[in-house]
């Protein structure tokens, strides 16, 4: 945004400016700032012309015509290799034509000096040769500079070349103004013009237009000087940033393998960029919750099917108490009570008691349980199938034994007793299954997870790979972003504080 100021407001800011870039170490552009400055401050008011185009549009003759002088080489091949100024004739100096090697220069020194020229000029002439009006060079640096605000004279040079006979030069002029209108660019004027004898030159006008520059008014003189000044510090702060930004484009042609045109396309591809994480991380996390979901879910399923298994019902209870009941102090069986025959008679009862219990704990315990561990880890992602013959060694050995050292002999007086030591014996086995359940799920599932993350590596590392992408662009967005603050403040005359 240009605000107007008078000149000593403008010398003051820029003053400050310079010094800042100075105590940066930035003599090249604080010593143009001051050669600006001191133009100013000397009343010298003078304005640049830059004349720019392919090569061979004929730039060198056409500034040659308009001075009446021979000063500049001109040629068929490239030929211009420097800038160089030369004064319009009849205004005192105050009007600089800046001849440049054609902008197309394979020579990177050539471009180089070209921009730089062109950067600095008030005032920008486009030639292009009749041929060569609407070359996509011509157009794309003219919508470039457009965008910068600058003022921008278009010249379409050569117009001797142009033959009556398929359209009249009206309908040429009138092609050529709808397709520059078309490319959305902002002219100052377009001049038709002939180094040599043509009647559509417009030659005359043009340097009459040229020679009018050095009627510049003081306000327009000052926003002439500030725009130069602003341009300054543009290319300064470009060049003071240079290195990061050229590191963090070196890093996004890395992974993209090539970097955004500019600040627009940066932004796209950081929307871009940005969403594709995101989405890849949702996907991520809902896959991996509905993973650890149907664990916990066959888990808990499993755990209930156990603790609702009925493995004791009336008969197998009644088999236990009567088991128990043998086991009594009193007990005493046979006419001589023989301590063996009590014994053998409490075996008796134990192992039918055992004998039921077993066949009720297979057939409505084991044998369902295994089934559904069976079908459900069949359908469980990264199930292995190793775990099928683990599922076989899930039982438990109810022996006579087993079922004896459940008894508490404090209780056995207790005509309830029986009925609790049946539950005892029940929870007992049902505990033995859940133990022998829990280490193998356990061992399963770490399994499965390991299988899972394994699978998953690649998404894993897709993400990462996706992590660096997004913060290489905003990197390189952070950089640009700190440019135009950079500029922004200098060109209101204040110093960033880095
Ligand atoms: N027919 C015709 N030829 C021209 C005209 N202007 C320049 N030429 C010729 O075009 C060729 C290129 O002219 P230059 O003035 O050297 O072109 P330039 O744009 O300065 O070229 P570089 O410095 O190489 O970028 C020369 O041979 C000129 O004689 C013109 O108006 N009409
Ligand atoms: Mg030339």
């Amino acid at each position: 945004m240009q605000v107007m100021m008078d000149k000593p407001q403008l010398l003051e800011r820029y003053e400050r400016v310079g010094q800042w870039l100075e105590n940066r170490g930035d003599k090249l552009h604080a010593g143009r700032i001051h050669d600006v400055l001191r133009e100013l401050a000397a009343d010298h008011a003078s304005t640049s012309v830059a004349f720019c185009g392919l090569f061979s549009a004929g730039k060198s003759s056409l500034i040659n015509a308009l001075c009446a002088s021979n000063a500049l080489q001109t040629g068929a091949v490239p030929t211009t290799a420097a800038v160089h100024a030369v004064t319009l004739p009849g205004t005192n100096g105050r009007v600089q034509l800046l001849d440049t090697p054609g902008v197309d220069s394979t020579d990177e020194a050539h471009r180089e000096a070209t921009m730089n020229a062109l950067h600095r000029a008030d005032l920008m002439v486009l030639v292009a040769d009749y041929q060569h009006v609407e070359a996509e060079e011509n157009l794309e640096l003219l919508r470039a500079f457009s965008e910068e605000g600058k003022r921008i004279v278009f010249v379409v040079n050569q117009v001797d070349k142009h033959l009556d006979f398929e359209l009249t030069f009206a309908e040429f002029r009138e092609h050529v103004e709808a397709a520059l209108e078309d490319y959305g660019i902002e002219l100052e004027h377009i001049f038709y013009t002939s180094t040599t004898q043509s009647p559509y030159s417009e030659l005359n006008a043009f340097r009459d237009f040229l020679a009018g520059l050095q009627n510049v008014d003081d306000a327009t003189h000052v926003e002439q000087v500030q725009k130069r000044l602003d341009e300054i510090i543009r290319d300064a702060v470009h060049e003071q940033l240079a290195g990061e930004r050229a590191s963090f484009a070196a890093q996004v042609r890395d992974l993209f393998g090539s970097e955004p045109m500019d600040e627009r396309e940066l932004a796209n591809w950081l929307t871009q960029e940005a969403q594709a994480l995101t989405q890849l991380e949702e996907a991520f996390q809902q896959d991996n919750a509905a993973f650890v979901d149907t664990q916990r879910a066959m888990r808990e399923s499993w755990v209930r099917l156990v603790e609702l298994a009925q493995i004791a019902p009336y008969e197998t209870t009644e088999k236990g108490r009567f088991f128990v009941e043998s086991l009594r102090p009193d007990f005493k069986v046979g006419f001589l009570r023989s301590a063996a025959k009590t014994a053998a008679e409490q075996t008796r009862r134990g192992e039918a008691f055992i004998e039921d219990l077993t066949g009720r704990v297979t057939n409505y315990l084991l044998v369902p349980l295994r089934n559904q561990i069976a079908k459900d880890i069949r359908q469980l992602a990264f199930g292995q199938d190793s775990w099928l013959s683990q599922l076989e060694g899930l039982t438990v050995d109810v022996t006579l034994d087993y079922v004896r050292k459940l008894v508490k002999p404090g209780a056995l007086v207790s005509s309830q007793y029986p009925y609790q030591y049946v539950k005892d014996v029940v929870a007992r086995i049902k505990r033995d299954v859940l133990g022998q359940l829990s280490g193998l799920v356990d061992v399963w599932f770490r399994e499965a997870d390991a299988a899972y993350k394994t699978y998953h590596a690649d998404k894993w590392h897709r993400i990462e790979e996706q992590r660096q992408r997004v913060a290489a662009l905003k990197q390189l967005d952070g950089v640009l972003r700190k440019e135009r603050e950079w500029v922004d403040a200098l060109c209101s005359g204040e110093v960033p504080n880095p």
